[in-house]
């Protein structure tokens, strides 16, 4: 087959083997990138890029990145590589060391697995994996993601926008929000084994949100069947807002007319808002969030209002104070 990451651009309809990023990945270790990111405990320590830390150990001299691949998002900006995608992850219930997320979730069971869709609906629905990916046509989104920590990707996704599936069970106008729950599987996910946090995860959206076009149900990367570290067999994409968001490996979703309680806000409150919308005007407590460091890259780049993505989702904000993250 023909390589596609020259200089030729790339339809996002074109499946690009993963096989091609091991390179960038050799490229990456060979800097130090990943090696010398150190993962501090989430969201509830520094950034793990806090000011005055480099990414890139003493004497390494940064290369230019010739294996970047050409899938590109719509503002140009280059996707990370399946390899780093797959292998720098926040998945507390397997760990709070991002490189030890992958190794850990490796044999975690996906399948069978059903999603309950349930509270303030017409048509309450139990569905397999199997039917959503039959029900539901999948598409390519190219999505950044920024972590809360003030890092960032770029991710070809494929999914579905949830309000398809949201429409297909009907809610009644009772319905406000939507709350995502987690996966409760101590034996599998060691890190549900902790006492610090209100297992199962659970995040929420307003319904709006829920409704808005972007909000993606993501089961694949790169044209490939999501892997567990990124949340297999479903899991949430909110691109404007940060990432503790996009709840992963999800078994509920409730139609509600009560805000949700999440996992985040109820650890604390004063740090990880309801809303948590990406805002650089807005600092954690604890560190800036003007700025972001995207993997891969050697500078910082700024962080853009609603992650870029304000042209489709300021209007449901309208009227509201932005800097009240909840
Ligand atoms: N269930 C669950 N979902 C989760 C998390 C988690 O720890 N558990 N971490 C969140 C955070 S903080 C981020 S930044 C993203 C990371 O997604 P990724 O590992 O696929 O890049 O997942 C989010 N979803
Ligand atoms: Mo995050």
């Amino acid at each position: 087959m023909t390589h596609p990451y020259q200089s030729v651009p790339v339809r996002s309809s074109e499946i690009t083997p993963r096989d091609v990023y091991l390179s960038r990945r050799d490229f990456i270790k060979a800097a130090g990138v990943i090696a010398g990111s150190v993962a501090l405990a989430a969201c509830l320590s520094s950034p793990e890029d806090a000011p005055g830390m480099t990414d890139t150990p003493a004497g390494d001299s940064p290369a230019p990145d010739v294996n970047r691949p050409a899938f590109t998002d719509e503002l140009g900006d280059p996707a990370n590589t399946f390899e780093e995608i797959t292998n720098y992850n926040n998945y507390y219930e397997f760990s709070t060391n991002k490189e030890a997320v992958a190794p850990l979730s490796k044999n975690f069971t996906t399948s069978p697995w059903t999603v309950e869709v349930y509270g303030m609906v017409n048509k309450p629905k139990t569905f397999g994996v199997e039917d959503i990916l039959k029900l539901f046509p999948q598409e390519e989104r190219i999505y950044r993601l920024r972590c809360v920590e003030a890092w960032s990707m770029v991710i070809p996704w494929n999914g579905f926008p949830l309000a398809s599936l949201l429409n297909m069970v009907e809610p009644t106008s009772d319905a406000k929000y939507v709350r995502f729950e987690t996966v409760y599987r101590p034996e599998e996910m060691k890190g549900q084994g902790s006492p610090f946090y209100p297992w199962p995860y659970q995040e929420g959206l307003r319904l709006d949100e829920a409704m808005n076009d972007l909000t993606l149900i993501a089961t694949g990367i790169y044209g490939e069947t999501i892997l567990p570290q990124n949340g297999a067999p479903l899991r949430l994409v909110v691109p404007w807002k940060y990432g503790f968001k996009s709840i992963k490996s999800i078994v509920k979703i409730e139609l509600t007319d009560q805000r949700p309680n999440t996992l985040w806000n109820t650890v604390a409150p004063n740090e990880y808002g309801f809303y948590a919308n990406v805002n650089p005007n807005v600092d954690h407590p604890r560190w800036s969030q003007a700025s972001e460091r995207r993997i891969g890259e050697f500078t910082r780049r700024e962080t853009l209002m609603f992650n870029g993505y304000g042209e489709q989702v300021a209007y449901l904000y309208e009227g509201m104070d932005l800097s009240l993250q909840y």
